[in-house]
């Protein structure tokens, strides 16, 4: 699988600097919901989304993402703050190696469900054959 990088101009002067990620222009999707995960001591996720898009974006430190289509994975370091990486609906997917500093968020094209969480991988793999 290869994941899709968006990577947004950031807009700096001498006041500092600026990055925008707007629905339909430079997310795939429109926005509903925005989360952060911080002060993270282990990893997280283990699931994937039955219809939920997301876009993660490291704001400060540095954390790894793996992503997993069912066929391929693939490890994604993300430590810059105008970068979002991708995640599909129907994709495993896997936090690891938080920095202690780390301000990992999550823009959401969905409010919260649980009834949308895989919390299986063999139900995810059940999924992803039915789906193709
Ligand atoms: C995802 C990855 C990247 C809420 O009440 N509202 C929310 O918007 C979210 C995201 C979570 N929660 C509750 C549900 C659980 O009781 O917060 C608790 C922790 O959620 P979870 O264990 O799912 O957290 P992560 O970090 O494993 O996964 C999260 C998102 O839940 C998930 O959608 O894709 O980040």
């Amino acid at each position: 699988m290869r994941a899709q990088l968006l990577d947004v101009p950031i807009i700096r002067d001498e006041r500092g600097a600026l990055i925008s990620f707007e629905s339909m222009l430079t997310l795939p999707f429109h926005l509903k919901r925005v989360y952060f995960l911080y002060d993270v001591t282990a990893s997280r996720g283990f699931h994937a989304h039955k219809s939920l898009e997301q876009v993660a974006v490291c704001l400060k430190g540095s954390c790894e993402i793996l992503l997993d289509d069912g066929v391929e994975q693939q490890n994604v370091v993300l430590n810059k703050s105008n970068v979002g990486l991708c995640i599909p609906r129907l994709t495993w997917r896997e936090m690891h190696n938080f920095s202690a500093d780390c301000i990992l968020a999550i823009l959401a094209s969905e409010n919260y469900c649980e009834s949308d969480y895989i919390r299986e991988y063999g139900d995810f793999l059940k999924e992803v054959k039915v789906a193709k």
